[in-house]
């Protein structure tokens, strides 16, 4: 069920109109270790912290009247249990898996019980790495992959997000 909620006015003070927006939340799911962004490993996954990712996603989404519920586990069962809660919270799903993206048949049959937008995100260029980051089991259910744009991807997923939900 999506919450309606007023976004205010539009316009100049000459022509005030009050417009009433749909709000759509969007969760974003972060997977293991994404926790340590911005603290390790900075010649990888930049020195942003997950803090400053959702900042960027509220800031990307809050013009197309998408709201953005930021979450991170380094809990398998528990992703799993947020991607169950999205069937019935979430208008549609941006997940980075981290290193379960390669190993997780049980979260990819998460995602294929939702039945909304599902945009997965890597921070770096997976395919520049190890041959085992090659392949994601999370991609067989994906609408569209972003990988090596750095945090920018989780914007560029928001903005994606807002396309495909305006049908
Ligand atoms: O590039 C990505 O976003 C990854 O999903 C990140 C995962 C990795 O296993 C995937 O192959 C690609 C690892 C996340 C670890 O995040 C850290 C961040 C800062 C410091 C240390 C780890």
């Amino acid at each position: 069920m999506q919450r309606i909620a007023m976004r205010g006015f539009v316009g100049g003070p000459a022509a005030p109109t009050l417009e009433f927006g749909v709000t759509q939340t969007v969760h974003v799911l972060n997977g293991p270790n994404l926790n340590l962004l911005g603290k390790r490993e900075p010649e990888i996954y930049g020195r942003d912290t997950l803090a400053d990712v959702e900042a960027r996603c509220r800031a990307a989404g809050e013009p197309h009247g998408i709201a953005i519920r930021l979450l991170q586990s380094n809990a398998e069962h528990q992703i799993i249990d947020w991607i169950h809660e999205a069937r019935t919270e979430a208008a549609g799903i941006i997940i980075n898996p981290g290193a379960f993206t390669h190993t997780s048949i049980a979260i990819l049959d998460a995602l294929h019980a939702y039945e909304g937008p599902v945009l997965e995100v890597h921070i770096s260029n997976v395919h520049k790495r190890e041959s085992f980051r090659h392949h994601s089991y999370v991609s067989l259910r994906a609408d569209g992959v972003i990988a090596g744009f750095g945090i920018q991807g989780y914007e560029l997923a928001v903005l994606r997000m807002a396309r495909l939900l305006a049908g």
